[in-house]
């Protein structure tokens, strides 16, 4: 017997050193995706309980030193002696690979976890782990360290009561990770999303790592409906309340809520697969949008509401506008795709189709009111479209977007190559003349821009694309860079076939580095933000291929005797107050990049080998986008509560 159990411990172990030789392979980094990630496989574990129907509250708490603990009120995980291996049924689900804490045979419907890895990859990638269970009027205790357990057999005790459930503390080993600071802002977006993934569980937050911690309490009686009334903030519905529907078939579920903003063009449709984000879309996605354009046309047709009876309306038309949340949920998810956030499985496309079909027919069959609102509004964006393809046709013959002839303003490179190539965007003539003279020439092209970039937010797409600035820059960049403003249907929409690579925007542009240089002042920053803001709504392509920057001049020049430094923010500059003595520290502030003269410019901001550019990355869509409705949209209020509130703690958050 105990020949067989040592055996077992050594699979185990070798299990469990599998892991921290790889963590990468089970978690996807060791950097902070990948701590945060841990997190989150614990936390989809007691997810998973209250899909199964048993567990209403889960709280995660980060305490300082970066221990985190998740407790949950489901079932607990069994702790009775395991039949094989002669140890705490809890011990082995802590300690094997893909045991995932469910068991052959009676396992959950469906489960989470984005690489779904179990919680044993927690355990051994955690320094300390202790894991505490109330289960049948008992309480076992057990603690691991790097997945070791440190008693045979844990304890129990017994207890009054019969409540149950499980809490999980771990400190993650700090000789894996890069560091182990959680991600606060991440780890509550993914957990605000879980409830709105789960409609009425309780997701409680404590990060109390800071003077002021954060608490946060989420529980969504309306689900991905409430998710959808978020997503449609500081925008104007065009009804009220969003619809919604669930479907169920076979071993398929899919939930479905939609709304529509008449002050927005873009569409935002969040996909979940097992309360997974499918990011890069999938089956479900084809199959929604497919019945979108197919329900929506027939009830115009029923209804007679088109007037111009030729011409129905094109995916693109519906897709304005539109704000929606797609859950489904099935056995089997295969994921797909680069980072394997797209949904995979066929036989999903026409499953969803058919369900949404009829949920969205039912829907607007039993609110004609809405079904009218949306044919009107998508019959509005058919009209804009066709106007804008003529205005856009006529744009490219008279000034000619596509034409080789460049604007007089840019100072281009000499390299034709562009993956080598990079574009300035520089605020200001006197600023540009400084950059045109530092630049190295070969590589390095120069467009000033004069006074301020149109707000793209504010703006109809007409008026955008007859922008001085706005036209000067895109010619320079490539107008294919203009991904927002496609007119043609569906061009881009190629979901079911994953392993056609969709070659990178980069390769149509004249530059692979768009360069952002403005002022390191109100002025500067305005002008950054009224540039991101065009970048992120009409050009974001270019952003996720990682095409964009953002330079980073100095604020300070430094001298004391012979030493001489810049200092590129406040804590750089006490560092040299520190090193070299307060007195006598020379302080040059520079307000403007054209304040340096070119070889300063240079050395400090453009040379390659010294300057640190931001890379522009999107980190969250979601996020972004809400941030930019608040500061650049027409709505004034939030704005102002907006700025009040982070007023005093300004810093840029990696946009
Ligand atoms: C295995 C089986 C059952 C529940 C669990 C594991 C379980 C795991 C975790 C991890 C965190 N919280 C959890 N809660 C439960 C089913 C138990 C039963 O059938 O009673």
């Amino acid at each position: 017997m105990s020949g067989n159990y040592d055996a077992k411990q050594i699979k185990v172990l070798e299990g469990l050193e599998a892991v921290r030789k790889r963590p990468s392979m089970y978690i996807g980094s060791t950097g902070r995706n990948g701590l945060n990630h841990l997190v989150f496989e614990v936390v989809d574990n007691s997810i998973d309980e209250a899909m199964a129907g048993h567990c209403t509250v889960i709280d995660v708490t980060i305490e300082p030193d970066n221990i985190v603990t998740v407790v949950d009120n489901g079932r607990g995980i069994p702790i009775d002696i395991h039949k094989d291996k002669n140890i705490p049924a809890v011990d082995v689900v802590m300690t094997t690979l893909h045991a995932g804490g469910k068991f052959e045979g009676e396992g959950y419907k469906v489960s989470g976890g984005l690489h779904g890895v179990g919680i044993s990859v927690v355990n051994a990638l955690s320094e300390d782990l202790n894991v505490v269970v109330y289960r049948n009027g008992q309480k076992y205790t057990q603690s691991f360290s790097r997945g070791i357990p440190k008693n045979p057999q844990g304890t129990y005790e017994k207890v009054e009561g019969n409540a149950t459930g499980t809490t999980v503390t771990f400190k993650p080993d700090s000789t894996i990770f890069e560091d182990t600071e959680f991600t606060s802002e991440i780890i509550d977006h993914r957990l605000k999303e879980l409830a709105f993934l789960n409609k009425g569980i309780i997701i409680n937050f404590k990060d109390l790592r800071y003077e002021t911690p954060t608490e946060k309490s989420y529980q969504f009686e309306g689900g991905i409906k409430s998710y959808v009334e978020s997503l449609c903030e500081n925008k104007t519905p065009l009804f009220s309340p969003p619809m919604y529907f669930k479907k169920l078939r076979d071993k398929y579920e899919i939930e479905v809520s939609l709304q529509y903003v008449s002050d927005y063009y873009d569409e935002q449709v969040v996909t979940f697969a097992n309360n997974i984000r499918t990011k890069e879309g999938g089956t479900h996605l084809s199959g929604f949008r497919t019945a979108l354009t197919r329900a929506i046309n027939s009830f115009a047709k029923k209804f007679d509401l088109q007037k111009d009876k030729k011409t129905s309306l094109t995916g693109a038309d519906l897709r304005e506008g539109l704000v929606a949340v797609i859950s489904v949920r099935l056995e089997h998810p295969q994921f797909e795709g680069q980072t394997k956030t797209k949904l995979g499985n066929s036989e999903v496309k026409g499953i969803v189709d058919s369900l949404v079909d009829s949920g969205l027919s039912d829907y607007i069959e039993t609110n004609p009111k809405i079904g009218r609102l949306i044919v009107q509004k998508a019959t509005i964006a058919q009209r804009v479209r066709e106007a804008t393809r003529k205005a856009q046709d006529l744009a490219r013959r008279k000034t000619s977007l596509e034409s080789t002839t460049l604007p007089g303003k840019l100072a281009d490179c000499s390299e034709r190559d562009p993956a080598l190539c990079e574009i300035f965007l520089v605020e200001g003539d006197s600023a540009g003349g400084s950059a045109k003279q530092g630049r190295d020439r070969n590589y390095q092209a120069i467009l000033p821009l004069r006074g301020k970039v149109l707000n793209v937010e504010k703006a109809r797409l007409d008026k955008i694309l007859s922008n001085e600035e706005i036209r000067t820059m895109i010619t320079a960049i490539g107008p294919e860079a203009l991904t927002g403003f496609r007119v043609d249907d569906d061009e881009d929409i190629d979901t079911d076939h994953p392993e056609k690579e969709v070659p990178s925007i980069l390769s149509k542009l004249r530059y692979h580095k768009i360069v952002i240089m403005t002022d390191a002042d109100v002025d500067g920053a305005h002008i950054r933000t009224l540039l991101l803001t065009f970048f992120f709504r009409h050009a974001r392509e270019l952003i996720e291929a990682g095409g964009l920057y953002i330079a980073q001049p100095p604020l300070y020049l430094l001298k004391k005797g012979k030493n001489k430094q810049y200092a590129y923010n406040d804590k750089e500059l006490e560092a040299f107050a520190e090193k070299h003595g307060r007195e006598g520290i020379g302080i040059q502030r520079y307000k403007g990049l054209g304040e340096m003269n070119p070889d300063q410019l240079w050395e400090t901001t453009m040379d390659p080998e010294k300057r640190t550019m931001l890379q522009v990355t999107i980190e969250d869509g979601e996020e972004a986008d809400e941030i930019f409705t608040l500061l650049m949209g027409s709505k004034v209020e939030p704005r102002r509560e907006f700025i009040e509130k982070y007023a005093k703690n300004v810093r840029w958050i990696d946009v």
